[in-house]
């Protein structure tokens, strides 16, 4: 059923695109109330207006934390029209039906994301708004509601079209976005309250997400699925969510979560420390990580660890992409790239890769920003931990075996522990030069991860033309939870790996530190293990 709107109240803090709303109410015969720099707005641009406080017979107060929360403004919006009670109540207390809702809250999230004060915060809880907008869409037979201005082409449309009145189906979906809305909102309230608390772990959910893709399917093509972006505050900047994609089909579900797995694996290598480094994913495991002089030079490197594999992978720099990188990745089918930035000459490249999804993010995520929680679903509820920030350092690490790694050994082993990371476990990874050479991923037992990434490592090398055991003779090796047994140690040590980083802690190290130094390895030991599943 249609909905004439008579009256209308506004009352925004993004004037954004307000005028051309009024407007066209206010020609279209709509009476307008609004709130004080609404109000003075909307006067500013010759429209008639009548403020709240005149409405209500009560003043504006408290520094306008009281403003529209009167029984005037609530029952306008609550009361239902088909109802002769309700109606002759609201006529006995001088209660005008309002029929349009116009409203946008304080920016609670800008104030936070700009690192306002904690009072700065607080006092940008809008309560009036919010209760506003509840008791129009709780009431949406009746009233529209409006709570963004992208909303606004919508409803003016409609009102264009039926001759100033709202249909049925538009006022429930305004309702059901001004309830998410609100959601989201409360959402970003409470992730700071915690914050300011200082409580790590909320016993509330404090996540919304805004659905930003509809996704044709989820891991399988027979189950739904879609993309949202996490509009709470605790998303953290430059993720998959928030890149730029400039080219390219649309991202499927595996392709986002594959390209998650490639970012978090770049983003571990700072530029100014450690050069550019290139990553090549395949089902959310690393088959190609390396650094390199040049971010081509990175990619080449990576792309040889596993040739193979690489074919329909995701590829992740941790730099911009130049014109020299560009035309390699050409060479590769490879489903998405992502970057922090691409050259002119470098896009005009990629460009000729169609079917190439290539998302930018701006830069890499700043690392406290990127420890944010992670969650996992579990039948019945979720899990949440926080992000695996762990890294090890030459300082940090124990030596426990008789010989000391050398300094070449050390850079690999901590280039190595900092990939394992990344690794499904059981995994085992193989590196050297600053390169992975083999990888054991995703094992029930740890000594097949290690004879996996040992094997792997052999047959590459075997398909590139090299001589049998060059890849992984001299190599480190990285284990993300203690060897269990010598075995897995023996497995490495007999591809020719020369030292290990592991977190050591099994009831059987001395065994292992004993099979270590009888092959004159060195061994290190980080403390921390990296399970990853
Ligand atoms: O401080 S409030 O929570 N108290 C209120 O009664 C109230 N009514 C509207 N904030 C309130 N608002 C908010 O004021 C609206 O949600 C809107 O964001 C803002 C518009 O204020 P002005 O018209 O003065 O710019």
């Amino acid at each position: 059923t249609m909905v004439r709107v008579r009256r209308a109240l506004l009352s925004v803090s993004d004037k954004t695109s307000l005028v051309g709303m009024a407007t066209y109410l206010s020609e279209n015969g709509v009476e307008l109330l609004s709130t004080g720099g609404t109000a003075a707005a909307l006067r500013a641009a010759d429209l008639p207006v009548v403020d709240v406080a005149d409405y209500t017979g009560f003043p504006e107060m408290l520094d306008g934390r009281v403003k529209t929360l009167h029984p005037k403004v609530h029952g306008g919006l609550l009361g239902i029209r088909d109802s002769a009670d309700h109606v002759d109540a609201m006529a006995a207390a001088d209660i005008l039906p309002i029929d349009l809702v116009i409203v946008n809250l304080y920016p609670f999230g800008e104030t936070v994301a700009r690192g306002a004060p904690w009072a700065e915060c607080v006092e940008n809880v809008d309560i009036g708004g919010p209760a506003m907008v509840r008791a129009a869409a709780k009431n949406h037979s009746h009233v529209t509601v409006v709570t963004d201005v992208s909303q606004y082409a919508a409803v003016m449309n409609e009102l264009a079209d039926n001759d100033c009145s709202t249909g049925s189906r538009l006022r429930l979906r305004l309702a059901a976005e001004a309830y998410g809305a609100m959601a989201a909102y409360d959402a970003a309230v409470a992730r700071r309250f915690h914050q300011q608390a200082g409580t790590a772990f909320p016993p509330v959910v404090t996540w919304a997400g805004a659905l930003k893709q509809t996704l044709r399917y989820g891991e399988n093509p027979h189950q739904a699925a879609a993309f949202y972006a996490d509009v709470s505050g605790g998303g953290g900047s430059r993720g998959v969510a928030s890149a730029e994609q400039i080219q390219g089909k649309e991202l499927s579900y595996n392709n986002i979560s594959d390209t998650d797995a490639a970012w978090a694996l770049a983003a571990e290598f700072d530029p100014a420390t450690d050069g550019p480094a290139a990553v090549v994913v395949k089902h959310a495991n690393p088959c190609g990580v390396a650094t390199g002089e040049t971010a081509e030079a990175a990619f080449t490197r990576a792309l040889a660890c596993d040739p193979l594999s690489a074919f329909g992978g995701i590829i992740a720099l941790n730099v911009a992409v130049d014109k020299a990188a560009a035309e390699a990745i050409a060479g590769l089918f490879a489903e998405v790239l992502i970057a922090p930035d691409v050259s002119g000459a470098a896009a005009e490249v990629l460009a000729k890769k169609k079917n190439l999804r290539v998302l930018l993010t701006g830069g890499l995520p700043p690392r406290d920003a990127a420890a944010g929680l992670l969650l996992k679903s579990v039948s019945g509820g979720f899990l949440l931990q926080g992000a695996d920030t762990a890294v090890a350092s030459s300082a940090s690490v124990r030596v426990v075996t008789k010989r000391a790694p050398t300094d070449a050994e050390m850079r690999d082993l901590l280039f190595a522990n900092r990939i394992v990371k990344h690794v499904k476990s059981n995994a085992i990874l193989f590196a050297r030069d600053g390169r992975a050479v083999g990888t054991g991923a995703g094992q029930m037992s740890r000594v097949d991860a290690a004879r996996i990434a040992a094997w792997k490592a052999g047959e590459t090398g075997r398909e590139a033309g090299e001589a049998e055991g060059a890849r992984t003779a001299g190599s480190v090796v990285a284990s993300d939870a203690f060897f269990p047994f010598a075995d897995g140690l023996v497995a490495v040590a007999d591809a020719g790996a020369t030292a290990v980083i592991q977190p050591g802690g099994s009831k059987r190290d001395a065994e292992v530190i004993a099979a270590a130094d009888e092959r004159g390895m060195a061994m290190v030991f980080c403390d921390f293990r990296t399970f990853k599943h």
